[in-house]
């Protein structure tokens, strides 16, 4: 097992707000894993930050009529306010143009395209590429539109098609239009650095084929097709200003960027690299975590990057040749919003922006955080697409977390605060039905912890929560108000193994549920200690619980707007 992990979760572009497909798909259950490695007492790093570069953020900016630095700016913040409203709680986030981390990321982009240029990986090519004359500028990227050249799909953008998610040849694209006057594009030339991913066909396949069976089939699959159909050389350098600007000494590279996708998953080094300074432990500490294999690295992204992540990435790290490759790439896939009887893609385009997808409304609201990274959860798009639904999310939050969770936990400690003092009783009656609850709950956890241990966030959450169910029933076939007159000691034993059975819950919902879970462990008159993931001793007989509150809210139709 590695000794400590690295996690990243994709780093969102900045000029959009999050939505619940995004966190479900990337930053939740990246978020859940962290907590969970933690509780175990396992050391760990989670780096994010924004995507503040490429066409995608100059594209915003023209719409907004805005510059790309205060678009990349403002979303940021937005995006970081969002996360954390969400307990999604980075150790650093970063931003690849941010001001407190563009220096050192600049950096470090361009020394991993220098070491990559020195290897001879990069084709220096003259090549031709579609031009918007009226706007008087080439057109990467997100800036052409046209017919996809795999699938055929009408609206694909010069990088990557949003239906097939397959890289786009944009020469290759049928009818191609500029994004920007939606002219007809014409082609021109002009110079570029390849970086020549075909080398790498052979290792990538070794690599990936040492994957079967720890990573998710979606994924292998998709990659290990790409190879089979050929990796063609891929342009790592773009025609636009904003960006990192080429590390050439080239007449040729002046006024040229790096391609967005190139240093985007170097944010991920150089965000460690800052995270290390801001503790104190100097840039290099980064190396630690990169270099040294005693690390697992693990990347949680979208379905749509994983081209980018199980394929360029690793092979501009085999190029540049100083780190380790990705020890997990865990993909999800998109979430669809069901409105009006009606399944939809969510999107910044198309949803409305009242639409109750977006994490900002979802907070502005006061809602609890852990009742959406509980539906989010039990939705999750771990093997195909899921849907959103707002009067599902209702109906799970009132019949799950309240009437089965919420409801065992309040039962019993208010129980316990009545009649025994606010204090945990003896259980030196327990009876066959007390051990077997415990024995079931532990049972639990260590069944949750595989799940989490295999990334199946949604299999393990169902664990606990079957858990809970268990609890309920036992506490109404046990009926401790019966015997609290005539048995005292059966009593006693009963509610001794009801806030036993909280502790579980408490540490299996620690990961999922973070706020939750510290509602209850205060409830229980216990620090977070109590929530480690390692079942420890009992809480000792007399020991005094804290005050009994209500653990969730029951929501009324319509509470998402
Ligand atoms: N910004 C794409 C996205 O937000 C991209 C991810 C970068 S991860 C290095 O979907
Ligand atoms: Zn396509």
């Amino acid at each position: 097992m590695a000794q400590r992990t690295l996690v990243t979760a994709a780093l969102p572009y900045s000029n959009n707000r999050l939505h619940v497909g995004h966190v479900a798909g990337a930053y939740l259950p990246a978020d859940t894993y962290v907590r969970y490695l933690r509780a175990c007492g396992r050391e760990a790093a989670f780096i994010c930050g924004s995507d503040d570069n490429g066409v995608a953020i100059e594209i915003s900016a023209l719409q907004e009529q805005s510059t790309p630095a205060q678009i990349a700016g403002h979303y940021h913040d937005c995006q970081a306010r969002d996360f954390a409203g969400l307990r999604i709680e980075f150790d650093v986030y970063g931003g690849t143009h941010h001001p407190d981390y563009v220096e050192l990321h600049e950096r470090f982009s361009q020394d991993f395209f220098r070491r990559i240029h020195a290897g001879g990986y990069f084709t220096k090519r003259r090549t031709r590429q579609l031009y918007d004359p009226q706007a008087g500028r080439f057109l990467p990227d997100r800036f052409v539109r046209g017919v996809c050249h795999h699938c055929g799909f009408e609206r694909a953008s010069g990088d990557q098609c949003d239906q097939c998610t397959q890289m786009i040849d944009p020469l290759l694209l049928k009818n191609p239009v500029s994004a920007i006057t939606g002219r007809p594009a014409e082609v021109r030339e002009t110079t570029h650095w390849y970086l020549r991913l075909g080398a790498f066909e052979e290792p990538l396949r070794a690599w990936l084929e040492s994957k079967q069976g720890q990573w998710r089939p979606t994924v292998l699959n998709f990659a290990l097709g790409q190879i089979k159909q050929g990796l063609p050389e891929r342009s790592m350098t773009r025609d636009i200003t904003w960006g990192v600007p080429v590390p050439l000494d080239d007449p040729d590279a002046a006024g040229k960027v790096l391609y967005v996708w190139f240093d985007a998953p170097i944010g991920y080094l150089s965000f460690t690299a800052a995270w290390c300074a801001q503790q104190g432990r100097g840039t290099d500490a980064y190396r630690a975590w990169w270099s040294d294999p005693a690390t697992a690295i693990v990347h949680f992204i979208g379905e749509d990057n994983t081209v980018f992540h199980a394929l360029t990435w690793p092979a501009m790290l085999m190029a540049e040749q100083q780190y380790q490759l990705p020890t997990q790439v865990v993909a999800n896939n998109f979430m669809n919003l069901r409105l009006g009887g009606e399944i939809r893609k969510i999107s910044k385009s198309s949803t409305p922006a009242d639409a109750p997808v977006w994490v900002e409304e979802y907070l502005k609201r006061g809602l609890d955080p852990d009742a959406l990274r509980y539906y989010l959860t039990t939705q999750a798009p771990e093997a195909a697409r899921t849907t959103f639904d707002p009067e599902e999310f209702i109906a799970r939050n009132n019949g799950e977390l309240v009437a089965a969770l919420g409801n065992f936990v309040n039962r019993s400690l208010t129980f316990a605060a009545r009649y025994f003092d606010g204090r945990k009783p003896d259980a030196a009656a327990a009876t066959e039905a007390d051990r077997a609850l415990l024995a079931r709950g532990t049972a639990a956890l260590a069944a949750a912890g595989r799940c989490l241990d295999e990334f199946r966030f949604r299999a393990g959450l169902e664990e606990v929560m079957g858990f809970a169910r268990a609890c309920n029933e036992y506490f109404s076939a046990r009926a401790p108000w019966a015997s609290r007159k005539d048995n005292p000691a059966d009593c006693a034993a009963a509610i001794a193994t009801c806030v036993e059975a909280c502790r579980l819950l408490a540490i299996g919902m620690g990961p999922y549920l973070p706020g939750a879970a510290r509602r209850l462990a205060n409830m229980l008159g216990a620090d977070e200690r109590l929530l480690r993931w390692q079942v420890p001793e009992p809480l000792p007989v007399g020991h005094r619980l804290g005050p009994p509150a209500i653990l969730f809210a029951k929501l009324e139709p319509g509470a998402l707007g």
